[in-house]
């Protein structure tokens, strides 16, 4: 099989197929034989038995996994889309503020390595600092850390089936509803405390931090990002070690910005006086399409912050037994707070408004309610626009792009009432 290796999906298949056949041959399989017992699928599953049984050599500082996930995830938490995994919206109805490790949704380029603590490094250089740095995960634990910054992490791409729904167009990638999204009380060292240690030179233009994931996934922000408040190398998600499949030891959170920037499994951080690129901020993560001129070394626009979205803590699609309910979901902005949602039964001419309740963060986001009258029995669509405190809003329509990111449109929640 042939796949275009710089197009996001093509990347993703290419490396999946080679990760299966490496697995294949470690446990003594021909190509042919792997080939014929293909269903990649079944494949994973036998190879991955074999291999736990193998498994003897010494620990290195990073293993490979040939199932992508550590934890467990199940069909009646995630929805899977290959190597990732969606959280089912309707999980949250019963919930708090924050997204439990055990539900917040996985989005791995290849699968989640094992890291051992003991031998991992993060190390900074680049034309950008004075002295290039190496910590060991107890040196980075022993520096100031901050903690309660409670941010969303959300792909890119979240949203993305919307495009083919709403538009009839299909883009590339998973195509992940909107529980691509979650929200954790992090806590971590400030990228700029780190940043300084190696003496961060004034002349630092962009910063780039890697993953120790088989595609060492990376992706620059510019210093001023890095040098931001909330801007960490985070080691601990609401309250327990960060785990696997979130980036355990260490993963950027870079708040507002698409998911991609928050590298996991960092373990090298470079720092230049000039501008950076990788095939994540060149290639793929900018927008493609029609309405879209490509920038320089760039395909298009370059993505950096999220765009407002709200999600309804319902099933897709959602039953409800005609009378009164209360109908609740969440909003969020990559660009500031919720300041206002609304909602608009079926093709209604008039958006009511919902109540917000408290938390509100920043780059986080808001709970909302509204009292529901379901009319009689039927096929019926709840639509939510939140605009936040910049004014920004959710619009009925947002122009195509290839591989489908920043869908914000407003969604029409499909609920049967019986
Ligand atoms: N090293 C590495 N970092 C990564 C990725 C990856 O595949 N490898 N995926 C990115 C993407 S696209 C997203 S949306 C977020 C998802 O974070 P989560 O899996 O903790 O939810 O991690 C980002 N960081
Ligand atoms: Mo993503």
């Amino acid at each position: 099989m042939r796949f275009d290796e710089l197009d996001e999906a093509g990347y993703e298949q290419a490396r999946q197929e080679e990760r299966l056949w490496r697995a294949a041959r470690a446990v003594g399989l021909s190509r042919r034989r792997f080939l014929e017992r293909a269903g990649v699928a079944v494949a994973g599953a036998a190879l991955g038995a074999c291999a736990t049984r193998k498994s003897s050599t010494p620990a290195p500082a990073v293993t490979g996994t040939e199932h992508p996930f550590v934890k467990a995830v199940t069909e009646d938490k995630f929805i899977r889309h290959g190597t990732n995994a969606e959280m089912r919206w309707e999980q949250m109805a019963r919930r708090g503020y924050v997204v439990g490790n055990d539900l917040f949704f996985v989005r791995d380029h290849t699968s989640t390595p094992r890291i051992d603590p003991a031998a991992w490094r993060l190390t900074v250089s680049g034309s950008g600092v004075a002295h290039p740095l190496a910590l060991t995960y107890d040196e980075l634990l022993a520096l100031p850390a901050v903690t309660s910054v409670t941010r969303f992490v959300e792909c890119a791409g979240n949203g993305r089936t919307f495009f083919k729904e709403a538009q009839g167009l299909q883009a590339k990638g998973s195509q992940w509803r909107l529980g691509a999204i979650g929200v954790a009380e992090w806590t971590g060292v400030p990228l700029g405390a780190v940043l300084e240690r190696a003496g961060l030179k004034s002349t630092a233009r962009d910063v780039m931090p890697a993953g120790l994931d088989e595609l060492k996934v990376r992706r620059p922000i510019p210093v001023a990002k890095a040098l931001q408040d909330d801007t960490l190398l985070v080691f601990a998600m609401n309250g327990e070690p960060l785990p696997p499949d979130h980036g355990f030891p260490v993963r950027a959170l870079v708040p507002g910005w698409i998911g991609i920037a928050s590298v996991k499994w960092v373990g090298h951080i470079e720092v230049s006086e000039e501008p950076l690129f990788s095939d994540w901020n060149t290639g793929s993560y900018v927008l493609v399409g029609p309405t879209y001129q490509p920038e320089g070394s760039h395909k298009g626009p370059v993505l950096t912050a999220q765009v407002v979205k709200s999600a309804l803590e319902l099933p897709w699609p959602a039953s409800l037994a005609a009378g009164q309910h209360t109908v609740r979901g969440r909003s969020w902005s990559g660009q500031g707070r919720i300041a206002k949602v609304e909602y608009r039964l079926d093709d209604g001419p008039v958006w009511q408004p919902a109540q917000l309740h408290e938390p509100n963060f920043l780059t986080a986001w808001a709970r909302w309610s509204f009292t529901w009258d379901a009319p009689p029995p039927g096929e019926h669509t709840i639509r939510v626009r939140a605009t936040d405190d910049r004014g920004n809003t959710q619009p009925d329509h947002v122009p195509f792009n290839e591989m489908g990111y920043l869908y914000g449109a407003v969604v029409a929640h499909p609920v049967n009432v019986t």
